[in-house]
């Protein structure tokens, strides 16, 4: 899969796309990422690429010629690339997004600075506006580096042949349950007894309760569109139980 990247920043890609996975499915050619950097299609000699906006106030507009001339530039080698503006008024990008658009050959990805871009860029070269959340950064660079991260762990091998992204829980809609390794006592704090039984049952279900016991307290929305079995919900009821034994003040 490729991405092309378009941006006043290139630098700001090199290191963090550069190392520990993302830089092994680089190396092995499952994923390619390229940098163009906007500023080398200005058209005049100071390489202006923004300016103030009409109708007056605060900041700066993105121009649409230099975005303009990159982005044809880019799509002149393949016309069907997908391409995506980063910005705070997208659609929220969520794990199923990233799975849908890991199934594209070629994704062109415009990072925006300054108050944006001009809107004519929008309604003739983007093909999707995508926000990785409900807060502002101080441009799309670090959206897209977490786009294409997300996106590219859906890349046969990019996780190794013996993992895949659609394995995750957090693909099954449930928050991970706790890990622990060596030592077994750390200051004083242990580790809970079932991970040393060696009973495989009796571990899956601390497991699977563990993950619902999670999820129902930090992200009760995610647990309405889980597929609970009849066990999970059981297992449910168990917790709320003990949730309100402990609020009432007695933790057994
Ligand atoms: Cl994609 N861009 C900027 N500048 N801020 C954001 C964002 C994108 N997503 C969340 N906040």
């Amino acid at each position: 899969m490729r991405f092309d990247i378009l941006t006043l920043f290139p630098n700001m890609f090199s290191s963090p796309l550069q190392e520990s996975i993302l830089g092994k499915a680089i190396e092995r050619g499952l994923i390619q990422i390229q940098t163009v950097n906007i500023r080398d299609f200005a058209l005049d000699k100071h390489k202006v690429v923004d300016d103030t906006p009409y109708g007056g106030g605060q900041g700066m507009v993105m121009k649409v010629e230099p975005i303009a001339r990159a982005i044809e530039s880019v799509k002149s080698q393949n016309p069907s690339a997908w391409t995506i503006y980063l910005t705070p008024q997208g659609k929220p990008f969520d794990q199923d997004s990233a799975r849908k658009l890991s199934s594209q050959p070629h994704l062109v990805l415009l990072c925006g600075r300054y108050e944006g871009v001009d809107e004519r860029v929008k309604d003739l070269f983007i093909d999707e506006e995508i926000s990785i959340g409900d807060y502002v950064l101080t441009g799309g660079e670090l959206a897209a580096m977490v786009l294409i991260d997300a996106v590219s762990r859906f890349i046969p091998g990019v996780l190794g042949s013996d993992r895949s992204a659609e394995e995750d829980s957090f693909f099954n809609s449930l928050l991970e349950y706790p890990q622990y390794t060596r030592p077994f006592n750390f200051r004083g704090s242990g580790i809970p007894e079932v991970l040393l039984s060696g009973n495989h049952s009796a571990i899956s279900l601390w497991r699977r309760k563990e993950a619902l016991r999670r999820t129902s307290s930090r992200r009760p929305d995610l647990l309405t569109k889980a597929n609970l079995s009849e066990e999970d919900k059981k297992l449910l009821e168990e917790i709320l139980k003990q949730e309100k034994r402990e609020k009432a003040g007695h933790g057994f």
